[in-house]
């Protein structure tokens, strides 16, 4: 039976075990993050592919399976594309994440041009899109994720003229003079205008995309529209105040839309208020004592400001000497995928100068900053939300920012205070955070100041607003978001379609 939704994501949905010689594969052990949002969707449908890249060697590509099946999460298969180790290493490790993520997130300083393996990752998008046209029913929804599959909207709409297609961007997408430097621009281009539906998580992002294809191709504006009405249209960094949604390029509509990722809210209550976790909670409280915590959450990644957070909380308690012994923050700090070349001097950075900060200020009894390499387990997590006075999510650029979203949640609406930079996605989501520049020592300090002292009658105002709006623009109204688009938009698509040469 063919698929009628078709999502296709680098990462595979489940985990794989091998017991007593059988492989089982079982759903994903870690809750967060997207994949369980995106296999959510499978729900809707009656039958749905899932596909991602699978690393093998020579040996068990001989016995590769192909197709897979969750257990217990049947409505759906998951289709694997077998690659190498070398193809793994140049796709992702050294292509995505050394040429276009530093573009993406507007370090072109990072970008690395000479090691790029343009090819490779040509062929890996078409063995994507390939897969996809083979699992799609005639008028399947195809939904393809993040810059990793740029190509594969392109190689789809020249196999299969009809279909529809949308894309999602997870990361942000930069302004013009920065997206341009990639010396690909005009074939990324062109496989996006393949799409009936290019998604980002907020205006100003869909701006840059737009004009981005604008200096590259002669698109015709079809349509502009007012920002959605939970974001913010001015007087934030990454503000604006009206988007164009509606493109034209050799007789394809392109719609083109900003919805930011939501999280999944009921999940994360339920988990909160679990008898275990409630008991969890008391143990990690206790074990804290009685000081001010501070949680910082996420990836090792230049990109998430990890050091530009830890040089700001070592000048905090270098100023604030009655702090000491006072105040405490956790930090987890996860390797993305081990063997990046581009993470390691991130990871050394941050070890180093916890190391250093700890080393200056610890006493026998109060270590100031307690740092997590490894994943902390998901309630764990969710406890230092809840326990945590303070989060302090400060990238220099992040597409969005989950970690933001899922603490105001943990506090239903309770006490608590969020610093948030202005370079993130959910900055223009949340202005009710103690919003701060990160590239700004000044601003740091002043935005943990703010956070320290803000009386409670304002810090509970502030979250209350910021969790109607995570609980209201949740992830099922992201989702839905997108399928309405597709409804609203289908005849509208039906075209005769001219497929870009790639
Ligand atoms: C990409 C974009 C965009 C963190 N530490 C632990 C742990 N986490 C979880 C958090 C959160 C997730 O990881 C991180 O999500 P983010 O949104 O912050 O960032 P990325 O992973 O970079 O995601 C980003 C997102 O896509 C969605 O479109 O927001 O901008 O870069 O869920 O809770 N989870 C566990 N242990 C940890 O120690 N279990």
């Amino acid at each position: 039976m063919k698929s009628s939704l078709v999502i296709l994501y680098h990462r595979e949905p489940y985990d794989e075990t091998v017991e007593n010689g059988v492989t089982r594969y079982l759903p994903k052990k870690s809750p967060n993050g997207i994949v369980p949002t995106l296999k959510s969707f499978f729900s809707n449908v009656s039958q749905g592919t899932w596909i991602a890249w699978k690393q093998v060697n020579a040996k068990q590509r001989a016995h590769f399976q192909e197709r897979v099946e969750v257990e217990g999460e049947g409505n759906y298969n998951v289709r694997r594309i077998p690659l190498t180790a070398d193809q793994v290493k140049h796709f992702y490790h050294i292509t995505s994440k050394e040429a276009f993520w530093p573009i993406l997130h507007s370090f072109p300083y990072h970008f690395t041009y000479e090691t790029s393996d343009w090819e490779n990752f040509k062929t890996i998008n078409l063995m994507f899109a390939e897969a996809a046209c083979d699992e799609a029913a005639d008028d399947a929804l195809i939904w393809v994720h993040d810059y990793n599959l740029w190509l594969a909207p392109g190689y789809i709409r020249q196999m299969k003229p009809d279909a529809r297609i949308a894309f999602f961007h997870h990361t942000p997408f930069p302004s013009v003079d920065i997206f341009n430097i990639l010396p690909w621009r005009e074939a990324i281009v062109d496989s996006l205008l393949c799409c009936d539906i290019v998604g980002f998580h907020i205006p100003r992002y869909s701006e840059n995309f737009v004009n981005v294809a604008r200096s590259v191709r002669e698109v015709e504006v079809v349509k502009t529209s007012s920002v959605p009405e939970h974001i913010t249209p001015v007087g934030t960094a990454l503000a604006e105040p009206e988007m164009i949604s509606q493109l034209r390029y050799k007789g394809q509509l392109v719609n083109v839309d900003a919805f930011p990722v939501g999280t999944n809210p009921e999940y994360i209550l339920s988990v909160v208020n679990a008898e275990d976790t409630k008991k969890r909670l008391e143990e990690i409280k206790s074990e804290l004592g009685d000081v001010k915590l501070i949680v910082a959450a996420g990836r090792v990644d230049y990109v998430k400001g990890n050091r530009e957070l830890l040089e700001a909380y070592g000048r905090l308690l270098e100023r604030r000497q009655d702090l000491h012994g006072k105040v405490k923050l956790v930090m987890t700090c996860v390797q993305a995928a081990s063997g990046m070349r581009v993470y390691k001097t991130a990871q050394n950075q941050i070890e180093q100068l916890v190391g250093k900060i700890n080393g200056r200020f610890a006493t026998l009894d109060w270590q100031p900053i307690m740092l997590f390499t490894q994943p902390v387990p998901f309630a764990d997590l969710m406890c230092y939300y809840k326990a945590a006075d303070i989060c302090w999510t400060t990238p220099l650029r992040d597409g969005l920012n989950l970690v933001a979203k899922e603490y105001v949640i943990t506090h239903e609406k309770g006490d608590g205070a969020l610093i948030l930079s202005e370079f993130v996605g959910a900055a223009v989501e949340m202005p009710e955070a103690i919003l701060t520049n990160p590239y700004s020592m000044d601003k740091m300090d002043d935005a943990i100041d703010k956070a320290l002292e803000m009386p409670i009658e304002e810090r509970k105002e502030r979250m209350a607003k910021m969790y109607d709006t995570v609980t209201k623009y949740d992830v099922k109204y992201w989702g839905d978001r997108l399928f309405e688009i597709f409804e609203h938009t289908q005849h509208e698509t039906t075209e005769k379609k001219e497929p870009a040469a790639v």
